[in-house]
């Protein structure tokens, strides 16, 4: 690690060391891996999300209306479930140090995990600085503890600043109850980053967007996350009971079947899933 000092992101570099990692996420719950991503493809993900952006306007509705737009700040662009639209999602998402030490760091609760999430966003400038929140807040009966049940990563694809809202985190702030009161902006540090690194962090550790106050530096980030994989129902009905078979039924039904959100669980498009049955 280039730093020992306990009020700065620990922050790791090539040739990972894979004890180091998973210390810095477990126990101060956050690590930043320089140079996680190489900057062709940052590039490259930035073309393939304006292309794809450019080829369907009617996501910018999508993301205009997100449910998670009240936490991201009304200017805030997203792009949801990147896997299924954009071609190099896939290999962004396998980054192998990153879906390693996740893999390791949930193992605890679980021996198989989930991608929960695989979103872009451009935090534009104006965009205000974001309440101190943990991740987890969507299970909100999940005691904390120890071990996490789920990992968040905020990937720089364009430098983050502290002037153009680079991600804050509280160190040490993880494993709380679910309720536990967020804690004060004074022991908040913010993660700033050169555009390829990647913070990864503990979903229970508490953190927040920075503010925006620069002219025109659009901050941009691939985020992810992952879960353990028990936290799901035991048939996958959405697959079994797809969109054109379930815009057939009641809307109770549906709901059950999984066209529903939880609050920010579920969502498709940053939404309701039972948008899905409108298209059919
Ligand atoms: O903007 C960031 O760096 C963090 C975003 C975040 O935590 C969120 O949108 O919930």
């Amino acid at each position: 690690m280039t730093t020992n000092e306990t009020s700065v992101v620990p922050r790791v570099s090539r040739p990972y060391d894979q004890e180091e990692l998973d210390d810095a996420v477990r126990n101060r719950g956050a690590v930043i891996l320089s140079e996680a991503y190489s900057r062709e493809q940052c590039e490259t993900f930035l073309s393939q999300i304006e292309d794809y952006l450019r080829e369907h306007p009617e996501e910018a509705e999508y993301a205009a209306s997100s449910v998670l737009g009240y936490f991201q700040g009304e200017t805030t662009s997203t792009l949801h479930s990147l896997v299924g639209t954009i071609p190099c999602a896939a290999s962004m998402v396998l980054q192998r140090d990153i879906v390693g030490c996740a893999r390791r760091v949930l193992k605890p609760l679980s021996d198989t995990i989930l991608l929960t999430i695989a979103e872009y966003m451009a935090r534009h400038p104006g965009v205000e600085r974001q309440q101190l929140h943990c991740d987890t807040f969507s299970w909100r009966h999940v005691p904390g503890g120890e071990n996490p049940i789920a990992l968040t990563v905020m990937a720089a694809m364009s430098d983050f600043t502290a002037e153009n809202g680079a991600t804050w985190v509280v160190l040490d702030s993880h494993g709380g109850p679910p309720d536990v009161p967020a804690p004060d902006w004074s022991a908040a540090v913010q993660a700033e980053m050169r555009q390829g690194d990647a913070l990864l962090f503990r979903a229970d550790l508490f953190h927040a967007g920075g503010a925006n106050t620069t002219e025109s530096d659009v901050r941009r980030i691939f985020s992810m996350g992952f879960q353990v994989a028990w936290l799901r129902t035991v048939e996958n009905s959405t697959l079994s009971v797809p969109p054109p078979k379930a815009a057939e039924l009641e809307p109770e039904l549906q709901e059950l079947l999984g066209y529903s959100n939880e609050l920010v669980l579920g969502l498709y498009k940053g939404g309701d899933p039972k948008n899905s049955l409108k298209l059919v």
